[in-house]
Parts: C-alpha cells; sequence; structure tokens
C-alpha cells in the first residue's frame, strides 16, 4: 500500500483517499497514519520538490479518510468522506470542525439536492459505470447521472465508479471536476496515475 501510494504522489496525485472496509479500527488508524508519515516524512525531507518529482509532489497532498470522521482526526487527515449510511453530514462535520473537508457520497438526482444544501466541501457521484471495487452498488448513473448533478450543485463534483483511462475525458465532458479511482490505478500505478493527469491536465 505504502509504494502504491508514493508511486501515485510522485507522480502527481494531490489527493488519497484511505478506504478499508474490512479491518478493525485499530488497524485502520496505524495504516493511515503510516500514509500519513510518508507524505509528511517525504514533506520535511524535501521541502521543494525534488527535480525529479511533479511539481505538486507531497507538498499538496491532500489525504482524506473514507467512513469514520473519529479516524480522520485520530490520524491526523485533511478530511472524512461520508456516505449515505455513515454519519450525516452534519454530525462528520461536528466532529471534524470547519477546516477540514467533508466529502458526502451521492448515487442519483435527490441525494445530490440534498448534499449542495450541506456544509460538504465536494459531493461524489456514482458509480458512473460498473464497478468491482465496491459491495453492493447503486445502480450506474452514466453519464447523463454526472450531468444531471451537474445541474444541481456548484460544488466540486467528484465522479466515481468504473472510471478508467478510456473514459475519463468523457466524464470531465459531462460536468465533474474530477475523478476518483481504484481498479484503473492500482496495476501499474506510476504509469497509470500519469497518463490519467496527462489526459485531464
Ligand atoms: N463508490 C462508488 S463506486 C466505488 C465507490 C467507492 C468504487 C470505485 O472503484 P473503481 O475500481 O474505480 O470502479
Ligand atoms: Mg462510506
Amino acid at each position: 500500500m505504502l509504494a502504491t501510494a508514493e508511486e501515485w504522489v510522485k507522480a502527481g496525485v494531490t489527493l488519497l483517499q484511505y478506504r478499508n472496509k474490512v479491518a478493525d479500527a485499530g488497524v485502520m488508524l496505524e495504516q493511515a497514519r503510516a500514509v500519513r508519515s510518508l507524505i509528511v516524512g517525504q514533506q520535511s525531507r524535501t521541502g521543494a520538490p525534488a527535480p525529479d518529482q511533479h511539481p505538486a509532489s507531497y507538498s499538496d497532498v491532500k489525504l482524506i479518510m473514507n467512513d469514520r470522521a473519529d479516524l480522520c482526526l485520530a490520524a491526523e487527515y485533511d478530511g472524512v468522506h461520508v456516505g449515505q449510511d455513515d454519519l450525516s453530514p452534519e454530525s462528520a462535520r461536528r466532529v471534524v470542525g470547519v477546516s477540514r473537508w467533508l466529502g458526502l457520497s451521492t448515487h442519483n438526482p435527490e441525494q445530490v439536492s440534498v448534499a449542495d444544501q450541506t456544509s460538504a466541501n465536494y459531493v461524489a457521484i456514482g458509480p458512473v459505470f460498473a464497478t468491482g471495487s465496491k459491495a453492493n452498488p447503486d445502480p450506474v448513473v452514466g453519464l447523463e447521472g454526472i450531468r444531471r448533478a451537474r445541474e444541481l450543485t456548484r460544488k466540486p463534483l467528484v465522479a466515481i465508479g468504473g472510471i478508467t483511462r478510456q473514459n475519463c475525458q468523457a466524464v470531465i465532458e459531462a460536468g465533474a471536476d474530477s475523478v476518483a479511482v481504484i481498479s484503473d490505478l492500482i496495476r501499474e500505478p506510476g504509469k497509470s496515475a500519469e497518463e490519467f493527469l496527462r489526459i485531464l491536465g
């Protein structure tokens, strides 16, 4: 996990989410802290990015904890991401405070409209396409789901679910501000991250 995270960051990825649906809280915290140490350690070691690093490397990387506001604080992350079955946005905000980021997942237009009225810093919409990375995913929303979401909120819109180097351009053209990716970043972490950023840059 740490080697993969390091490759992504070196390639220029600026936001990482720690997501773990199976481990105990203690293990999650330990792993999440290890990711943070990697990022912070590199920041303090290098100061300015080294010549072989992408300009955004390390110093601009945001760390987001999935699901758990308590672990966001314990691991000193920059924000928490909640879904429809987690703490409500208001409750998560109460835990993490006003300075940290709060992300909120949505899966249909009604949820996007509600999310727009919360204090969430960004709204995720998905799954855009079929995904094998989530248990019991909601129905796919497609590019049309992104267009509809774009009409319903001016908050930063993150598209998620089945997004690849092949389809990411279309996802942005449909109105997303950014993409969240698992599968298509795993096999060749550095190479695929660079390709995503080149396509989207
Ligand atoms: N929420 C909606 S789809 C998804 C999550 C967490 C998984 C996205 O992973 P992949 O492999 O990029 O489809
Ligand atoms: Mg969740």
